[in-house]
């Protein structure tokens, strides 16, 4: 169960988010404050108390405030982007993350890590090496979840920007899968709904207590989900998509 989660209002610098798909266009500031606030909505629709934290121009990406933190149970991990243009942004959540939290750890330099990287299944938690998140970072994650009496465990991430692009973990034993994540070995243990090629976006879905959030457009992925008895609600976040931007990434939930 969720309880809270909290999310940064994205700035007009958005337009300056870093991008692999420049093919999108540019984001609409005015749409994606629309998108924003229905993302919110929905969240507080699924029984979870939101906190909005103001835009910050000087990070164009600073809304995807996934990747600054890692929230689990019994501490928060302030992360360390990958990104020398998100670098800093993990300061500016400490302060919001201390009125939830009494125990904070830190990834420590020359580690990095995005919380976008970072899949929780109960008490164990995946890891993906990526380009933003090196072995430093994840070897400093797993020693500090061992601390708590938890678990992590590596993957090795060949092609997708974050562990969580292509993968989603929707509780009762059932996972979301897409590219090079579908054969992965490591993954055999669960019930896994692969997403099609053509749909590989809508790999990054949320379970927020009795619903998977979804994004628009994906009419596979919605099908596929429904049919193993989750309720769905689809979600438009088209402008962030433009610069790389998921579900997931949009809030920190815990
Ligand atoms: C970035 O490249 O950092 C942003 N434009 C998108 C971040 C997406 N975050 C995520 O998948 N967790």
């Amino acid at each position: 169960m969720f309880k809270n989660a909290i999310v940064r209002r994205p700035g007009r610098s958005l337009i300056n988010g870093i991008t692999s798909s420049p093919e999108f266009g540019t984001p609409e500031y005015r749409i994606a404050i629309k998108q924003h606030d229905d993302y919110i909505e929905a969240l507080k629709f699924c029984g979870v108390e939101v906190t909005v934290l103001k835009a910050d121009e000087r990070f164009p990406d600073s809304c995807f405030i996934e990747d600054v933190a890692v929230c689990t149970k019994k501490f928060a991990m302030i992360a360390k982007p990958g990104a020398p243009s998100r670098r800093g942004e993990e300061e500016e959540i400490i302060k919001a993350i201390k009125k939830f939290y009494n125990n904070l750890e830190y990834i420590k330099e020359p580690g990095t890590l995005e919380g976008g990287d970072v899949m929780m299944v109960k008490d164990h938690f995946y890891i993906g090496l990526s380009r933003r998140t090196n072995r430093e970072g994840a070897k400093q994650l797993i020693k500090t979840l061992e601390k708590y009496v938890m678990s992590g465990s590596i993957v090795e991430i060949s092609e997708a920007l974050h562990l969580k692009s292509n993968l989603a973990y929707l509780g009762e034993n059932v996972i979301l899968v897409a590219g090079e994540f579908i054969k992965n070995l490591k993954f055999e243990g669960y019930n896994k709904i692969v997403i099609d090629e053509n749909e590989i976006y809508s790999a990054n879905c949320i379970r927020v207590n009795d619903y998977v959030l979804v994004p628009a457009g994906c009419p596979k992925t919605k099908e596929k989900i429904e049919t193993t008895g989750f309720k769905i609600i689809a979600i438009d976040i088209s402008e962030y998509r433009k610069v790389n931007g998921g579900l997931s990434c949009l809030s920190l939930r815990f």
